[in-house]
């Protein structure tokens, strides 16, 4: 992801050790109460890192239990606003000291270059805790003229403990931007990290105690999607869930708070989205931004422009140009200062990737770059390009989350409004062409929750994001995020 004022990248190229991991609960570090443990593993050989606590129902009660305590008779209850504000600010000064050790922890964990978290992952994360920490005493309602002799105002209240259940491709940016909102607005939460990448959550975790959030307000329960997750998102005295994840995940979640209690739910899911490229374009500057706008992150990205629409008198010099700079891209080792690419993240997505290679090649794409594994072990994956790629072809439909391209052909701006806009989804889209009105004409009629014109994965903590359609649920970051973590009281005073 694009990030204005990155830090020099030089950490320390080794990987660290991890020693095995308990789990937060209520200002303890704790085994689970089953004493099960599960292993996280290193993407680039599939090695065991290291064990960690292994969450399931009884735990998910405790946290819940000692999360409702803190947020109805703890300090966290009697704390002012300000000084919420104060502790984000700190863990984001706590996060950025140690910004060193967590991004090469979440690359050890998650497979992603060093370079990249360095560059991206902790300088967002970073700025979104101290953006929220901004917000915390500026939270507030309004008075209203109503009719007759009253006086009526409205509070903003944090709605009380909150779930939180996040996925492996930006563990520590998950987090923040679960984090920032739900703290800033007075909430405690549990959070479940995803299986595969428990570790960062955890370190922050421990940052945040370390700088002062009283016991209770914080909890992090490792564990799996059907057992930790699910009884966290089906839990009756959770006040809120918000997920970022699988769409049919999503459904899930959304179906148990709906079973449970009517538990508040936001949701961040899948993307198909549509990177469009008008022949009036700066054709290297867009071929640069459809590269990275795919291929970042292993191409683990939910806004990833996995459908790359390229006007056809443009057509074959972008497609030569980008099939050139994708056979260049440098798969290797995360901790080598020249890698662009590391593995996916497990061997389940990598196996799933090269299943949408085979499909693409079935369907009748054609495979311009790449197509196979890189070396004998991890889940390292070559940057295929596909070209020729129809509208109803299954790469051209389904969330592929690898470093997979779909490059489609189209005429006009009508047909390729109506083209992008044809899927499921709708969380992102681009477009690129240097002339102003057709790029106003393309971000209205795009049916995404961000439309970028001349660049991609821009993203700035004050910017919000979330998705049209089965993209989910309400907006994250900004002032959007807010509403995601407050519930509003109307008073009103007979005069
Ligand atoms: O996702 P899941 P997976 C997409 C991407 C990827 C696919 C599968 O296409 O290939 O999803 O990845 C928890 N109740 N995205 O299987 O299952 C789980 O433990 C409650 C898009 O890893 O959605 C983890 O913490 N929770 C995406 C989180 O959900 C459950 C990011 C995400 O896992 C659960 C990741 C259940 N029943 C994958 N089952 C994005 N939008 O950024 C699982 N979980």
């Amino acid at each position: 992801m694009a990030t204005a004022n990155a830090p020099a990248a030089k950490p320390a190229r080794t990987k660290p050790r991890v020693v095995d991991q308990k789990m937060l609960i209520g200002g303890k570090w704790v085994n689970s109460a089953s004493g099960k443990t599960f292993a996280t593993t290193d993407p680039t050989d599939g090695s065991v890192i290291c064990n960690v606590a292994e969450g399931d129902k009884a735990d998910i009660d405790l946290a819940v239990r000692v999360a409702r305590e803190a947020f109805e008779n703890g300090p966290w209850a009697r704390m002012n606003a300000s000084e919420r504000g104060r502790l984000l600010n700190k863990l984001a000064d706590a996060v950025e000291e140690h910004k060193e050790e967590l991004a090469a922890l979440e690359s050890l964990d998650n497979g992603k270059p060093l370079n990249d978290a360095m560059g991206a992952d902790l300088p967002l994360s970073i700025a979104c805790y101290r953006y929220y920490a901004g917000w915390a005493d500026k939270i507030f309602g309004q008075t209203i003229p109503i009719n007759g002799p009253f006086f009526t105002y409205t509070r903003h209240e944090p709605i009380g403990v909150v779930g939180q259940i996040i996925p492996w491709n930006f563990p520590l940016l998950m987090q923040a931007w679960k984090w920032g909102p739900a703290l800033a607005c007075g909430n405690t939460l549990v959070l479940k990290p995803a299986e595969q990448t428990p570790l960062t959550a955890l370190r922050v975790a421990q940052l945040a105690q370390e700088v002062g959030f009283p016991d209770g307000v914080i909890n992090v329960v490792p564990g799996y999607g059907p057992t930790a997750g699910a009884a966290l998102s089906g839990h009756m005295d959770v006040d809120k869930i918000a997920f970022t994840g699988e769409t049919g995940t999503g459904k899930i979640v959304m179906t148990a708070a709906a079973q449970s209690n009517l538990k508040r739910v936001s949701l961040e899911l899948g993307g198909k989205s549509p990177n469009i490229v008008f022949a009036d374009a700066d054709l290297d500057a867009a071929v640069e931004g459809a590269y990275f706008g795919l291929f970042f992150n292993q191409g683990q990205c939910c806004c990833a422009g996995s459908r790359l629409f390229v006007q056809d008198s443009v057509y074959d010099a972008f497609v030569a140009k980008i099939v050139e700079k994708a056979k260049g891209r440098k798969v290797g080792d995360p901790f080598a200062s020249d890698t662009e690419q590391g593995p996916q993240v497990s061997q389940e997505q990598f196996d799933r990737v090269l299943g949408y290679i085979a499909a693409g090649q079935k369907d009748g794409a054609k495979m311009l770059t790449g197509g196979g594994r890189v070396g004998e072990k991890g889940y390292f994956v070559q940057p295929t390009v596909f070209g020729d790629v129809k509208d109803d072809m299954k790469i051209a439909q389904e969330e592929i989350f690898g470093p997979v391209m779909s490059i489609l052909r189209f005429k006009d701006a009508d047909e390729v409004i109506a083209r992008g806009n044809r899927t499921q989804y709708g969380l992102a889209a681009a477009v690129w062409t240097k002339d102003v009105k057709k790029a106003l004409r393309l971000a209205n009629g795009l049916r995404a929750g961000t439309v970028w014109v001349n660049c991609f994965d821009v993203f700035d903590a004050g910017a919000p994001f979330g998705g049209f359609k089965m993209s989910g649920i309400g907006r994250e970051l900004g002032q959007y995020a807010l509403q995601l973590y407050t519930e509003v009281k109307t008073v009103t005073m007979a005069m």
